[in-house]
C-alpha cells in the first residue's frame, strides 16, 4: 500500500492542489474501507494482524475450548457407562449422595459408590475408610428391630470399599457395606470387625426387590412397604 501511495504522491506533485487534495481524500477513504472490512490492519491496532486474522484466531480458540469441553464430557460419560451401578443400575440414583451416622467417638460417612470415612467427634482430620471397589453379595444372619431396621437373614447385596488410609501397624482401611431394603437411605450400624476393617449395615430403597444369587430380595420388606 505504501508503495502505491508513494508513487501516487510523486505523480501528484505535478497536479493542481485541489486535485491533489481530492486524490489524497480518496486514498484515505479507500484505506479506511480496507481496514473496516478487515483486509488491512489499522495503523493504530496494537497487533499487526488484520481483523480477519484476529477473528479467525478467536473463532479457532472458541472452537478448541468447545471441543476440549465436549471431549472431557465424553470421557466422563464413558467412565459412567463403565461404572457398575448394580443389577438394572439400581445404584445410579445414589451416585453423588452421602449418608452419615454418629457412633461411639466417630461420625461415619458413606458416600455412595465413592468412599467411606470417619471423623472423630473431638475434631481433627477425617480418615478415609476405603474407596469404592465394586459390588458383591454377602450372607447375613442378623436380627431386625421392630422398626424394620436390620439386615435380617439371607443373601444381601454388598459394596466393597478398599485401599483407604493406611492403618498404623495394620492394613489400609477397608469397609464392607451390607445393604438391605428400607424406606430411606440410613446407616444402621457401624462396626470395626478387625483393626481398620469396618462393616456398615445400611438400609436403602435401592435394593428393594433386588435378587442376589437366587435369594429373594435385598432385605426384609417392612410391613408398610
Ligand atoms: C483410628 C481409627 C480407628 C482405628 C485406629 C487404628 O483411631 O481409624 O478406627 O482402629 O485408628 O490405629
Amino acid at each position: 500500500m505504501f508503495g502505491l501511495q508513494g508513487l501516487v504522491y510523486q505523480f501528484e506533485a505535478y497536479l493542481p492542489r485541489s486535485v491533489r487534495e481530492w486524490i489524497d481524500q480518496k486514498l484515505r477513504d479507500l484505506r479506511l474501507l480496507l481496514i473496516e472490512n478487515g483486509i488491512l490492519a489499522g495503523s493504530d491496532s496494537a497487533s499487526s494482524e488484520s481483523k480477519v486474522v484476529v477473528d479467525a484466531r478467536n473463532a479457532l480458540k472458541t472452537a478448541q475450548d468447545d471441543l476440549n469441553g465436549l471431549t472431557s464430557q465424553l470421557s466422563s460419560h464413558k467412565d459412567d457407562l463403565n461404572q457398575d451401578y448394580g443389577p438394572d443400575g439400581v445404584f445410579r440414583v445414589l451416585k453423588g449422595q452421602c449418608v452419615s451416622k454418629d457412633s461411639g467417638e466417630y461420625t461415619y460417612e458413606l458416600c455412595w459408590l465413592d468412599r467411606t470415612k470417619q471423623k472423630s467427634k473431638k475434631g481433627g482430620a477425617e480418615t478415609g475408610m476405603g474407596n469404592f471397589i465394586g459390588l458383591d453379595s454377602t450372607h447375613v444372619d442378623e436380627g431386625v428391630s421392630p422398626d424394620g431396621k436390620g439386615l435380617g437373614t439371607g443373601q444381601r447385596v454388598s459394596q466393597k470399599y478398599g485401599n483407604g488410609q493406611h492403618c498404623w501397624n495394620g492394613p489400609n482401611r477397608s469397609t464392607l457395606v451390607v445393604l438391605a431394603c428400607a424406606e430411606k437411605d440410613e446407616i444402621w450400624k457401624v462396626s470395626e470387625e478387625e483393626k481398620c476393617v469396618y462393616r456398615m449395615e445400611v438400609g436403602t430403597p435401592a435394593v428393594c426387590g433386588v435378587t442376589t444369587n437366587g435369594d429373594p430380595d435385598g432385605g426384609q420388606v417392612k410391613d408398610e412397604l
